[in-house]
């Protein structure tokens, strides 16, 4: 899929130069410095991983912001002057700009001008593998688009042109409105029918327990994922390196097995129409029974990050799930010291790291535990001639004492509590007084 909205992706090993950008943070008076460098830290990585570099920083405080141009006309004529001396090719606000603001800043400036939202965009279309993911960016894309059509917007009709013909007297904005239109609905129904999909092979899955590995991006969610489950996802020190749901079996020290589940990442101010269009991506997280929360410990915006994580998982309507928080990446952890801060800051999460595998087998036996919360421990007679009833339960539970005695077994085990109603109804006829109990762990 090609990029709409910004660079044009140059690959980097035919060495053309980056394109060079100035990167604009406007914040009220009295914001710290520290945020301010970590917001544009981060809008410097996210321009490095769409592929353009950024020559300078500028940060302007205010009490207002100007409707027109956010910036002060000051401000605005220094930044005139910024661009001809670096002969940069793209101005970026980390704030979401208006499609009015856009205009009147690229007339001022002569140059492109981008926000946090569109080099996010950008990225993802970079990234989109799956024709999942494909159609997910492109029915962002296309939603951040349409309100923001102006004239200064290449035609679409190039891009989509096979899609709908130009009607008479239309003008090309009204022609390329109607092509944008028509294209988000062919992309809705797309991602309609793969949702139908997913939601088969999910039910499928419905009576295995189920971990999803949820955090900031870059957090180390795939490493930890491919640590976990011996498989082989893409981990790389670049933001949205995964942009698909994986699903893999996990072996735990016990011997049962779970599913666990590694997904995109999480950042600050994603636009919300990319939430809404991983809808079926994420669906995997919102669906499962734990959600592992994995943040860089070694990240100097650890707290925020962790912070943002919470409230997307609140967009999501899933901050209530129990949950795990996994401080990652201690292997890089200057100091000992620094560690103890940590486990002391952070006195319910656990210190791992996926690169070196520390922690990793305490790890097992937390999700154990889950496991083991969620079950409910079942003690059952059953007699010779229900050995359908028998093999059933060996299927479905975990089986933990079996006695064989001269009229029958008698077991106990422990079943998923989402089970234990159907369990319950199958060996019933046999076992009207079955013994159960909540397992606690
Ligand atoms: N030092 C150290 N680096 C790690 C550790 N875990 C992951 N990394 C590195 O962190 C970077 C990101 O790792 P990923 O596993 O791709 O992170 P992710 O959370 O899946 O990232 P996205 O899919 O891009 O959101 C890679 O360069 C990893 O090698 C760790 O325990 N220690
Ligand atoms: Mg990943």
């Amino acid at each position: 899929m090609q990029s709409l909205l910004t660079f044009n992706h140059v690959d980097r090993s035919d060495e053309q130069p980056a394109e060079r950008g100035i990167a604009i943070a406007v914040v009220r008076k009295g914001t710290d410095r520290s945020s301010i460098d970590e917001y544009l830290d981060e809008l410097e990585q996210l321009c490095a991983t769409a592929g353009a570099e950024i020559v300078l920083r500028i940060v302007q405080e205010r009490d207002r912001f100007d409707p027109a141009t956010l910036l002060g006309k000051g401000k605005l004529a220094e930044l005139v002057q910024f661009v001809r001396d670096y002969a940069v090719q793209f101005v970026i606000f980390d704030e979401g700009l208006s499609p009015v603001q856009v205009r009147n800043l690229q007339t001022a400036l002569g140059v492109k001008v981008l926000d946090r939202s569109m080099i996010i965009l950008d990225i993802f279309a970079k990234h989109a593998r799956t024709l999942e993911a494909k159609t997910q960016v492109e029915l962002a894309q296309l939603q951040y688009l349409y309100p923001r059509l102006t004239r200064l917007w290449p035609h679409l009709s190039r891009q989509y042109g096979g899609i709908g013909t130009r009607g008479p007297g239309e003008t090309q904005i009204e022609t390329d409105r109607r092509l944008i239109k028509e294209r988000i609905a062919h992309l809705k129904q797309r991602l309609f029918d793969i949702e139908r999909q997913r939601a088969v092979q999910r039910s499928e899955r419905k009576d295995s327990f189920r971990f999803a590995l949820v955090g900031y991006t870059n957090a180390g969610k795939s490493t930890l994922f491919n640590q976990l489950t011996n498989a082989t996802v893409r981990a790389e020190d670049k933001l949205f390196a995964t942009l698909d749901t994986t699903v893999r079996r996990c072996q735990l020290p016990s011997g049962r097995e779970v599913l666990l589940s590694d997904t995109v990442g999480f950042i600050r101010k994603l636009p919300a129409h990319l939430v809404a269009s991983f809808k079926s991506t994420l669906a995997e997280a919102v669906e499962s029974d734990v959600l592992l929360h994995v943040a860089d410990a070694t990240h100097p915006a650890l707290d925020h990050q962790i912070e943002t994580v919470t409230e997307t998982l609140a967009t999501l309507g899933i901050e209530q799930k129990p949950h795990l928080l996994l401080l990652n990446k201690v292997d890089a952890l200057s100091d000992r010291d620094a560690r103890h801060q940590l486990a002391y800051r952070y006195p319910n999460a656990l210190l791992i790291s996926a690169r070196t595998c520390y922690n990793i087998h305490s790890l097992l036996l937390r999700m154990e535990e889950y496991l083991l919360s969620a079950c409910m421990r079942m003690r059952v007679h059953v007699p010779y001639h229900a050995m359908r009833e028998l093999a059933y339960i060996y299927a479905n539970a975990t089986v933990e004492h079996r006695t064989d005695a001269d009229e029958g077994i008698t077991i106990e085990f422990l079943v998923p509590r989402a089970q234990a109603g159907q369990l319950l109804s199958l060996v019933e006829p046999f076992a009207p007084s079955v013994e159960y109990s909540l397992e606690q762990s």
